[in-house]
């Protein structure tokens, strides 16, 4: 069952915010989807976390939006935090661990990219995985003309100006990277059978793939890459959507 839930207010937050030692609970099914920028995050500011039993529709009702992913977060003084709402779970994670910026301007930047990758990753989800499932190939080259040139231009844009170093804002990883890198992986993972075109690689999108390398080359994640749960979770993820 879900975790009782204590009555926060603002200095409630701040003190979590400040705890380096709370630990995570994930309600979310049993794929990448939208818990694993969570996953990376948990696993880039070593933190502890475990997945809690989903028993879906039935417990629909008793979320506080009816969807998941729900975060619980658990501070050493036993305070139990509930997040919801994808993106709002990202910037708060990504802030506890230094992942958004140093400066409200670097913070700004950094929310932009993390916006137009979250657009432009549902568009490829409403598009080509949740598409018609025979016409997946012919959809892939729509979300390709309609989304995934313009992503790629403005992105490669954005940075070179930033001194095409492999990070979106300043010289060090931000919460833009992770997102970013996910949805490059995420284009190859669940790319179509008869699709054979690389879309991301350090020919063709140079910057985004130095991205990519960086993220990649943090050991916390390349450990989470490695492990066997996230093996299981990927396996789960291509049965689920039947890639
Ligand atoms: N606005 C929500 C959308 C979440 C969402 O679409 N969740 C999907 C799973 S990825 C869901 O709950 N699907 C089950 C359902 O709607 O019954 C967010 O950003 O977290």
């Amino acid at each position: 069952m879900f975790p009782s839930v204590t009555k926060a207010t603002s200095k409630t937050l701040t003190e979590a915010m400040e705890s380096s030692n709370s630990t995570y609970k994930l309600y979310y099914f049993n794929v990448h989807g939208r818990g694993e920028i969570f996953r990376i995050l948990w696993a880039y500011g070593g933190a502890k976390w475990e997945e809690l039993p989903i028993d879906w529709p039935a417990e629909k009702k008793l979320t506080p939006f009816q969807c998941v992913p729900v975060v619980y977060e658990t501070t050493p003084d036993g305070t139990v935090l509930q997040i919801c709402e994808t993106e709002v779970i990202e910037r708060y994670l990504a802030k506890k661990f230094n992942l958004l910026g140093k400066n409200e301007w670097e913070q700004l930047q950094i929310e932009q990219i993390q916006s137009s990758t979250e657009g432009t990753q549902y568009a490829y989800h409403l598009q080509v995985v949740k598409g018609d499932f025979e016409k997946r190939a012919e959809n892939f080259r729509k979300f390709y003309d309609e989304h995934l040139t313009r992503f790629i231009e403005v992105h490669e844009n954005h940075l070179k100006n930033n001194g095409s170093n492999g990070f979106y804002v300043g010289e060090s990883l931000s919460l833009a990277d992770i997102k970013a890198t996910i949805f490059i992986d995420r284009m190859t993972f669940l790319r179509p059978k008869d699709v054979q075109e690389v879309v991301f690689s350090a020919e063709k999108t140079p910057n985004l793939w130095k991205v990519r390398e960086n993220v990649h080359a943090h050991p916390n994640i390349a450990e989470w890459k490695n492990s066997q749960r996230h093996k299981e979770l990927s396996v789960n993820t291509h049965k689920t959507l039947n890639f």
